[in-house]
C-alpha cells in the first residue's frame, strides 16, 4: 500500500549515547509499527551509496564519515501517512529549529549530528527499506 512505510535510521552519536531504546520507544508511542529492524555498521562505501542524492551538498563527505563512523539501527516502519507523519515526530534538520517533543530536539547534538534519518518521499522511503532489508527481513 502507497503511503504508509517510512524508513529511520538512528545515528551513530545517539546509538553511542544510549538514546536507541528511548528513540525506538518515542516512534512506537508515536504510533508507528516496526516492521523490520536491525543493528548494523555501514562502511563509507555503503554511507556514499544511501546518500548518493547528497553528492553535490557542501557536507556530503562529513556526512558520509559521520554515518559509517560506528554502529546504527535501521528500522522501517509502518503507519498512515507514514513520510509525513515520521517527519513531524523527527522534527526540522536542525535541532535548534525543532520544535518541543520532537525527536531530534529532545536527542539530536547538532544539525549534522541529529539523532535520526527520515525518508523525505514515498519513493524514497521504498529505496532505502529496500537498500537495507530483504523481502524476508520485512513482517508487515
Ligand atoms: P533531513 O535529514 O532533515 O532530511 P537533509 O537535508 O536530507 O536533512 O540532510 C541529510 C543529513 O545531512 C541531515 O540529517 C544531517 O545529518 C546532514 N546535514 C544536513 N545539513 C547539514 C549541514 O548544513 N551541515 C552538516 N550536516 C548537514
Ligand atoms: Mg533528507
Amino acid at each position: 500500500m502507497a503511503g504508509n512505510r517510512t524508513f529511520t535510521m538512528i545515528k551513530p552519536e545517539a546509538v553511542a549515547k544510549g538514546y536507541a531504546g528511548k528513540i525506538l520507544d518515542h516512534i512506537i508511542t508515536g504510533g508507528f509499527k516496526v516492521i523490520a529492524m536491525k543493528f548494523t555498521h555501514l562502511t563509507l562505501q555503503q554511507a556514499q551509496a544511501f546518500y548518493a542524492v547528497h553528492k553535490e551538498r557542501p557536507f556530503y563527505v562529513e556526512l558520509t564519515e559521520y554515518m559509517s563512523e560506528s554502529p546504527i539501527v535501521v528500522i522501517a516502519l509502518e503507519k498512515d501517512n507514514a513520510v509525513a507523519d515520521f517527519r513531524t515526530l523527527v522534527g526540522s534538520t536542525d535541532p535548534n529549529e525543532a520544535n518541543e517533543g520532537t525527536i531530534r530536539k529532545r536527542f539530536a547534538e547538532s544539525k549534522a549530528k541529529n539523532a535520526v534519518h527520515g525518508s523525505d518521499s514515498d519513493e524514497n522511503a521504498a529505496v532505502e527499506i529496500k537498500f537495507h532489508f530483504k523481502d524476508n527481513e520485512i513482517f508487515a
